[in-house]
């Protein structure tokens, strides 16, 4: 007998089980960078908002693919919010995306809803890249292909550090007030960063701008934490058979969900705190702590988990060895260079130690693993720098950085290849080919990419020296047996 399923449900009938009548909201934000990260996370916190405040909906916008306003256009942007633990599953409909704008098709109704004097704020999940910036220095990359575009045609910009500023030209030459630049991206203070790559572009454009910019807008950083896996077809059948909605893009995520935000709007905003949103004075230590033992394990996991043939953070968790390196990189590396409560940062751990093993949650290395060029400063060459400057340990967070230059050299220990996603990979696989599998080599090759590892740690013996005895043993010995020994102290990590 064919299994049970509610009726086919409407768009209308999931309008109507809003907490909310969603043709009174209107659009207070533009965001850039509809993904399912924002779907689970900023988007969750405005559409409970919205009914006490109709006036912050969001109008999103795909910077380089259709597929978001593809599969969510027939939907009127109404998607699936579905919470999974190992207990229990969740539900909820969210309204507060009014609309996806495709940019590449629709890039005129982007600019005019940026412009739009509703819009008080435009936040970004645009991911590390989407920056335009050197991951070493946090500085505008000025010879980025976008950027170079941009600058061509600061009237027709195709890069987010482009889209702000000809928005905030635009308001500021029909006298409508600015907008608040509100970063929601996993970049070491991501406010501050942002505007210092909108303020590296308006000053190769239009040198008056780049004062008002500096004068008169906001951009607050934040510390954004929700684990949202990519989203499958089998989620899709699980939403249509518990809520009879053919639900083209539901987000699945964990219960946790933390956001922390600097209280610095030049243009008004929602009243975040009334929905569990922490507005604090300075993100800072919250940040480097997300950044640092979050990701930080996120990547070392998702690098050594790959390569030990797990598919998903769970697995890799469940492995005893690797449990301990990242209980580790944690323990005795980075929490002991973060400023936050020793207390709190212990409870964060073992938090994070639970959340990594939600079996519920079916989180890919391989999605992880991406953009490692982008991502590796932040989380675990921030940890090193610091280390080094007090001359201690770094075996463990070197480990990770050794298990991505292992990653990056494309063959997996079963001589298959690797598919490396990486704004840099052809840079990358260049270095690892031309080492001819040399660890040294490898390692000599890497560290002169300057924009992932900067003019210091180059020159640092100690941190050179740590990563060619890691990679050498994974090379000879491969992960697993590399790992077991350096957990057990038969191979020196310190
Ligand atoms: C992950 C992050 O894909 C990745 O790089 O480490 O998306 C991580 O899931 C979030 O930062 C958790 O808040």
């Amino acid at each position: 007998m064919a299994e049970e399923h509610p009726p086919q449900a409407k768009v209308q009938d999931l309008e109507r089980m809003l907490p909310y009548d969603r043709s009174r909201v209107t659009a207070g934000i533009v965001h850039l960078g509809v993904g399912a990260f924002q779907r689970a996370h900023l988007a969750t916190y405005v559409d409970t908002i919205l009914a006490t405040d109709p006036t912050w909906g969001i109008i999103g916008a795909s910077l380089r693919r259709p597929d978001t306003r593809e599969a969510l256009v027939n939907q009127n942007f109404l998607y699936t919010l579905v919470v999974r633990s190992a207990e229990n599953t969740e539900m909820r409909v969210i309204g507060s995306l009014l609309d996806v704008l495709d940019f590449q098709r629709q890039s005129v109704q982007l600019m005019a809803a940026m412009t739009n004097p509703g819009i008080r704020i435009v936040s970004l999940t645009v991911t590390e890249k989407g920056y335009c910036h050197n991951p070493a220095t946090g500085r505008l990359d000025a010879q980025h292909p976008d950027i170079l575009h941009d600058i061509q045609h600061p009237d027709a910009p195709r890069s987010a550090p482009g889209l702000i500023v000809r928005a905030l030209a635009v308001r500021k030459a029909l006298g409508i007030a600015p907008f608040t630049v509100l970063s929601c991206d996993n970049l070491p203070a991501n406010g501050e960063t942002t505007a210092r790559v909108v303020t590296g572009f308006a000053g190769l454009v239009d040198r008056d701008l780049t004062r008002y910019i500096e004068d008169n807008v906001s951009f607050p950083s934040t510390m954004v934490d929700r684990i949202v896996p990519a989203t499958t077809d089998a989620d899709r059948e699980m939403v249509f058979k518990q809520t009879g909605f053919q639900d083209a893009w539901p987000v699945v995520t964990e219960p946790f969900c933390q956001w922390v935000v600097e209280d610095q709007f030049s243009s008004g905003r929602p009243l975040f705190e009334q929905v569990g949103v922490e507005m604090v004075a300075d993100v800072a230590p919250y940040e480097l702590m997300k950044l640092r033992m979050l990701n930080g394990s996120h990547s070392t996991l998702a690098y050594l988990g790959y390569l030990s043939g797990y598919e998903y953070v769970s697995q890799a968790i469940a492995d005893p060895f690797l449990r301990e390196v990242v209980s580790r990189l944690m323990t005795e590396e980075a929490i002991l260079t973060l400023s936050m409560p020793k207390t709190s940062l212990v409870h964060y751990r073992n938090e994070l130690l639970e959340r990594f093993a939600n079996p519920a949650l079916k989180h890919r290395a391989s999605q992880i693993a991406m953009d490692g060029s982008q991502k590796l400063p932040q989380r675990l060459l921030g940890t090193i720098r610091d280390r080094l400057v007090q001359n201690q340990s770094i075996g463990y967070a070197t480990l990770g950085v050794s298990a991505w230059m292992r990653y990056v050299m494309g063959i997996d220990e079963s001589g298959q290849d690797i598919d490396v996603r990486d704004p840099l990979s052809v840079i990358l696989r260049q270095v690892a080919d031309a080492a001819k599998g040399e660890p040294a080599a490898v390692v000599n090759g890497l560290l002169n990419v300057k924009s992932i590892f900067g003019e210091d740690l180059p020159h640092s013996h100690a941190f050179r020296a740590m990563l060619v005895s890691h990679l050498q043993s994974l090379l000879s010995y491969g992960v697993k047996r590399t790992v077991e020994t350096i957990v057990k102290g038969t191979l020196q990590n310190s």
